[in-house]
Order: structure tokens, then C-alpha cells, then sequence
């Protein structure tokens, strides 16, 4: 509870801010777009990780005001990177199986699209597999008004819940995001190898594209990019960094 109060104050003063990591072509290594990751940083507390406060949030509802604030921002950021002509083709925005659930969310994202001014086909949304399994019927509603208004979907940490290969298909999903589980141990392991190729192969045949994860070895690029897949994203390429850090980086990769 004391960590919920003092959630729903950080949004007040400004404690939330977004970091980004960069997502590259593993063919090119030019950049194809970034990750928007959420930092809570607490006067007392320190740098709070998403995965102590996301959980909070969702209980609390207050997910909701918290999700807003991160779209806007991102793409309010994006837009302005746009304008300043840096090589940054698109923005990834995650969003909580909270917020798939609640039947504004494709006018609200409409909605921080058209403030900022920024082209739908530019904004990314990562979803869970929970989110789109807990309810297949409303989540299928959910992602063909968004995929109709022209935002891509990504399936975020592919591989680690539970999918339904068929819900898959009917889905409007554009890319799977390999999770980082299955890359860490790509060099040891052999099944882990047997796995990303499959999910790289199942993603070709059915049309999506494919980032892996948590690439930090010119080992696991060189395998990754053998197998096809189509861009990666983690500490070879960028870590995540506040935004004007972030805007440096693009500087020196026009
Ligand atoms: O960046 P980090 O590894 O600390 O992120 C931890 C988790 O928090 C990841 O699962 C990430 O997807 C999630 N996360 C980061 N930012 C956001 C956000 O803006 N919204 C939601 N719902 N989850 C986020
Ligand atoms: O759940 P999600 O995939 O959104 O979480 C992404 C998280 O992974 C971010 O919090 C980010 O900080 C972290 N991350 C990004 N790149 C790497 C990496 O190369 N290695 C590791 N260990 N973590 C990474
Ligand atoms: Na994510
Ligand atoms: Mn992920």
C-alpha cells in the first residue's frame, strides 16, 4: 500500500520517465526503432524496477493513468525525433494485459497519435501472450481496431506464456519479439537453438517478422542473423537511456 501511495504521487511530480534502447537491423545494424522501458526513480526509494511497481499498478488500476503517460511521452519523443530528421523509424510501446482488457484503449491511442502528430504505421505496441489468451474474442476486437488504424503489434516475450499457435494466426500481430530466455544461452545451447530458429521459422511462414531479445554476443548476432531473423535488440547494440542520452545516439548513427 505504501508503494501504491507513493506510485500514485510519482505521476504528479514527475518521478516516471521512459528510457529507450535502440532495435537494430541484423542485416544493416542501422536502426529500425527503439523500446520505450519505464523508470520510476524515487526520492528515497532509488531506480524502482518496473517488475516490483507494473504488478502494483495493474492492481491498483492506476495502470491505466501510468499506460497514458507512456504513450503520450513516446510518441510525443518520437515525433519530435522525426522532425529533427534522426534515423529512428519507429517507436515500441509496451502495454499491460490491463490495458488490452479496457475497451477505450484503441481511442486513447488514436487519440496521443493525432496530439503529437505522429503516423500511426510509426507506433509499435508490445502485448503478452496473456493478453491476448485471458480473452481471445475481446483481444481479437481489440487488435483489429488498432491494426485497422494502422499501429503494429508485437507479441513481446514470445515463447515464455502461453500462445495459442491458432489464436496466433487469426491475430493481427506484425512481429514476435523471441524472448530473452531463449538467446542468453544461444552459444551453450543447443535447444535453445532448436527454438529460436523454430520460432523463426513459423514467424516467416506466417508472415510476421521477427526481434530477438537480450543480444549481447557477436555469437548469438552472427547465429541470429543466419536464421533469418530480422533485427535484434539489447546491450550489443545500446542499453536503454533517458531521452536526450537516447537523442545523442541517434545523433551519431545518421
Ligand atoms: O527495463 P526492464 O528490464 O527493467 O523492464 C522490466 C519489465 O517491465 C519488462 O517486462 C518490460 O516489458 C516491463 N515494462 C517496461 N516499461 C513498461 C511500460 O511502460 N509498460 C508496461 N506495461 N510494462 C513495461
Ligand atoms: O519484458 P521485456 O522484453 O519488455 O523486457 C525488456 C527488458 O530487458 C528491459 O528491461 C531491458 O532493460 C532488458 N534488456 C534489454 N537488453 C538486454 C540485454 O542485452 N541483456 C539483458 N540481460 N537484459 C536486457
Ligand atoms: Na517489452
Ligand atoms: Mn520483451
Amino acid at each position: 500500500l505504501q508503494i501504491e501511495n507513493a506510485l500514485r504521487r510519482a505521476l504528479e511530480r514527475g518521478q516516471l520517465e521512459l528510457h529507450y534502447q535502440p532495435q537494430v537491423s541484423l542485416a544493416t545494424r542501422q536502426i529500425v526503432g527503439a523500446e520505450a522501458l519505464l523508470r520510476w526513480r524515487h526520492p528515497e526509494l532509488g531506480q524502482v524496477s518496473p517488475a516490483e511497481f507494473i504488478p502494483v499498478a495493474e492492481n491498483s488500476g492506476m495502470i491505466l493513468a501510468i499506460g497514458e503517460w507512456v504513450l503520450r511521452t513516446a510518441v510525443h519523443d518520437a515525433k519530435r525525433w522525426l522532425d529533427m530528421h534522426l534515423p529512428l523509424p519507429a517507436i515500441s510501446v509496451n502495454l499491460s494485459a490491463v490495458q488490452c482488457r479496457h475497451p477505450q484503449l484503441p481511442e486513447m491511442v488514436a487519440r496521443c497519435l493525432r496530439q503529437a502528430g505522429l503516423p500511426a504505421r510509426r507506433l509499435e505496441l508490445e502485448l503478452t501472450e496473456s493478453a491476448a489468451i485471458d480473452d481471445p474474442a475481446a483481444a481479437l476486437a481489440m487488435m483489429e481496431q488498432l491494426h485497422g488504424r494502422g499501429v503494429r503489434l508485437s507479441m513481446d516475450d514470445f515463447g515464455t506464456g502461453y500462445s495459442s499457435l491458432s489464436a496466433l494466426k487469426r491475430f493481427q500481430i506484425h512481429k514476435l519479439k523471441i524472448d530473452q530466455s531463449f538467446v542468453r544461452d544461444l552459444d551453450a545451447d543447443a535447444n535453445d537453438r532448436a527454438i529460436v530458429s523454430a520460432i523463426i521459422r513459423m514467424a516467416q511462414a506466417l508472415g510476421m517478422q521477427t526481434t530477438a531479445e537480450g543480444v549481447e554476443t557477436e555469437g548469438q548476432l552472427e547465429f541470429l542473423r543466419e536464421q533469418g531473423c530480422d533485427a535484434g535488440q539489447g546491450y550489443l547494440f545500446g542499453r536503454p537511456l533517458p531521452a536526450d542520452a537516447f537523442e545523442a545516439y541517434l545523433r551519431t548513427h545518421r
